[in-house]
């Protein structure tokens, strides 16, 4: 066979082993030589049982994501039509599972007659977060394996499995206890030999009678995902075609479903989300640091037990690191426990989080008020107080009692990291990992480098980040690094239509329907009107509005009031007529008069002048490329995942039309934040 399919016998089982790096995607190139091993397995009388397996670290992971958008992703025989083909195979077949079986990959499996997963095996169908549905039968096969409502939320999540939960809900047959393809084979072989009629997946229709008698609970369940859609088709049609799998036909549901598939696969959302797929990865690669030697991470210290402090603790305790985390006090440090405990025990409670996973993670937690008790960590992140005097006080002793080599990061959101590493003796080791709040939840981590940054040192972050389920960042040095620093951009104009006549109600809602999941007021409500106002001072800088309202002590939720009103507790916005209030008077100082504002200018003036800001950190160096800017905001910001983040959206409305309106905001408001990056200007001409 070719060296991406090979075929080897174990008496009367023949195993079929796929070679294709890194992640046995399912290219044209594999495709082919499966398709003819296949088919002449099935024909030879010697062979009285398939297994289908794969080398290297993963099971077939997918269809080629590359290959989307080509005639290669259609061409003969196509993911679908080996699906097919192993409908057609009388003989057992038995897929041999580890790694990630994802996708396509997964839809393979379930070709088969049966499944052996490795104990370590996960299982899923993450296609939902590449904006399209599993296009290979996964959504009228996994019901069959699975029950209507297990497939439904796995398919709509988008979230793998691990082998025994694949086990216990009937998609895999078997948990190898040793050598994966020999339990496979032994299983193959026991199945040829009972003489049991071999039945298709196909064919298995006993889950769904329960579903077909009464669709209300899977139309319930449905309805409560598609809830959760926010503006993406992809979810309401994975649940629309695991819907048609219980009511129509088998060949009727499959049609149906590569029907949806091809829709979703051509359309904009789609492509924003494979954008950001691969925008993900590459923004991992930093330039200039390939093949770097990275330092080993396996002890960490975490200064302050705050907000900030204990999320970053749990992000890396969850990852099986172990951290000691140091404050002040005793007292601090008892309220920080006593937070990251209750944070686990919700997750118990909300059935994320088993008992024993709990106690293992905070087993992995040690505390302590003194500094040498930090001396054997890899990497040391401070999360305190955001001015520079205390972040030099802490690096200041950091750089007495941290052992040579290890890293000393700052969480700081927007201060000088290279003024911070020029605080200290080792500048080699000082870098900046700004997690995003709530820590052990957002994906975002702005990794800073700044000019005495090692290679190595930063090779280790991006590592570690990845390790603890982050997405890295690598960003350069100045106000806000690339988040912040566009938020800054954002945040002045959505003040500036206040004062010219928009209510934060208007604005807000501006927002939600282009698919973010809160307007700027409501974040600001949320994140605290005293952070940015602490910020703003400390640069000299003022906000009429937000100034105003922190002067009365209206810090957003945790006040009660903010921009909206938050009544008894609610975290429901309600307009405030004393805002309005304010709004009118500062218009009056202003001598602005109120004028009304349409939709379209509250998008151009907060989205333009980002797309300029990131525009303009590109240029600076600050962020390698524009698709790490989309990395930022959509992992960090709620940027809509459809609409592939601020650089890539700027692209679908069209660069020409961005620079001719951020031109008119520049002529007509004479600022800054609207004279059009040269970048852009010039994406704009080659567009032309
Ligand atoms: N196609 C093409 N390239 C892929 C790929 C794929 N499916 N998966 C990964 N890569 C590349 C990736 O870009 C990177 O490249 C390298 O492999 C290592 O990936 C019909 C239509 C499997 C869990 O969505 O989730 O099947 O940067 O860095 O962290 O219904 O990759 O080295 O040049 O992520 O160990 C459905 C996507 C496809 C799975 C491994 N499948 N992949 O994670 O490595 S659609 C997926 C992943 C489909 C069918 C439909 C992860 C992973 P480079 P990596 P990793």
């Amino acid at each position: 066979m070719t060296n991406f399919v090979g075929v080897t016998r174990n008496g009367d089982v023949a195993v079929v082993l796929l070679d294709n790096p890194p992640v046995n995607a399912l290219s044209l190139h594999l495709r082919e030589p499966l398709a003819k091993a296949l088919g002449e397995l099935s024909d030879d009388a010697g062979v009285a049982a398939i297994v289908l397996a794969c080398a290297g670290r993963t099971f077939v992971s997918g269809a080629d994501i590359t290959e989307f958008g080509t005639p290669k992703q259609l061409q003969s025989p196509s993911l679908p039509d080996l699906c097919a083909l192993l409908d057609t195979i009388a003989k057992p077949t038995v897929a041999a599972v580890h790694g990630t079986a994802l996708g396509g990959g997964l839809e393979l499996a379930m070709s088969c007659h049966y499944r052996v997963a490795d104990a370590g095996a996960k299982v899923g169908l993450p296609e939902v977060k590449l904006g399209i549905l599993p296009g290979s039968g996964g959504t009228v096969r996994l019901p069959r394996l699975a029950g209507p409502e297990k497939a439904l939320k796995m398919i709509v999540s988008g979230a793998p499995i691990g082998a025994q939960e694949a086990l216990a809900a009937g998609i895999v047959d078997e948990v190898a206890q040793g050598d994966l393809v020999e339990a496979a084979v032994a299983f193959a072989r026991q199945k040829a030999a009972s003489g049991a009629n071999h039945v298709p997946v196909r064919n298995r229709d006993e889950k769904l009678a329960a579903a077909k008698a009464d669709l209300s609970a899977f139309d319930a369940a449905a309805a409560e995902l598609k809830k959760k859609a926010r503006g993406l088709d992809a979810p309401v049609a994975c649940a629309q075609a695991v819907r048609n799998a219980i009511v129509l036909p088998f060949d009727e549901a499959l049609r149906k479903e590569r029907e949806a598939f091809l829709t979703l696969v051509a359309g904009t959302q789609s492509r924003a989300q494979r954008h950001l797929f691969f925008a993900e990865r590459e923004a991992a690669k930093v330039p200039g640091l390939a093949g770097a030697k990275s330092r080993d991470i396996r002890k960490v210290g975490v200064i302050g037990a705050g907000t900030m402090g204990g999320g970053i603790a749990m992000s890396f305790v969850n990852a099986g690191i172990p951290v000691t985390v140091l404050e002040m006090t005793d007292a601090a440090l008892d309220r920080g426990f006593a937070t990251i405990e209750k944070n686990y025990s919700v997750s118990v409670s909300r059935g994320s989080l088993k008992e024993a996973d709990k106690a293992s993670r905070m087993q992995l937690l040690s505390r302590t008020t003194d500094y040498a008790d930090l001396a054997d960590c890899d990497l040391i992140i401070e999360a305190v107080f955001e001015e520079m005097s205390v972040k030099h006080e802490v690096f200041g002793k950091l750089e007495k009692i941290a052992k040579e080599g290890a890293i000393l990061a700052s969480n700081t959101s927007y201060l000088d990291v290279n003024e911070i590493a020029a605080g200290t003796n080792r500048p080699a080791d000082v870098l900046g990992m700004h997690f995003f709040s709530p820590a052990n939840v957002m994906k975002l981590l702005e990794i800073v480098r700044a000019e005495k940054t090692a290679p190595d040192a930063l090779a280790a972050a991006v590592a570690v980040a990845r390790k603890i389920g982050k997405v890295p960042v690598v960003v350069g040095v100045c106000h806000g690094f690339v988040g912040n620093r566009m938020l800054g951009a954002r945040g002045a104009e959505s003040e500036a239509l206040l004062l010219e006549g928009a209510t934060p109600a208007q604005v807000d809602k501006v927002f939600t329907d282009f698919g973010w999941p809160m307007g700027p007021f409501q974040m600001h409500d949320l994140a605290g009107l005293d952070i940015s106002w602490r910020n703003r001072k400390s640069r000299g800088e003022t906000a009429a509005i937000a100034d105003a309202l922190c002067e009365q002590g209206r810090f957003g939720q945790k006040t009660g009031r903010g921009f909206y009103i938050y009544e008894n507790g609610s975290r429901t916005p309600v307009s405030d007529p004393e805002v309005t209030t304010l709004i009118e008077q500062k218009r009056r100082e202003r001598g602005i008069q109120a004028r009304e504002i349409g939709e379209q200018e509250i998008i151009e003036r907060t989205l333009y002048p980002m797309i300029n800001e990131g525009a303009k950190i590109v240029e600076e160096g600050i962020a390698a490329r524009s698709s790490d800017i989309d990395v930022v905001w959509t992992n960090g910001y709620g940027f809509p995942i459809g609409k592939g983040g601020p650089m890539f959206w700027a692209e679908l409305e069209g660069m020409s039309k961005v620079v001719e309106g951020l031109r008119r905001w520049h002529e007509r408001t004479g600022k800054p934040v609207y004279a059009p990056a040269q970048s852009l200007v010039g994406k704009a001409q080659a567009a032309a």
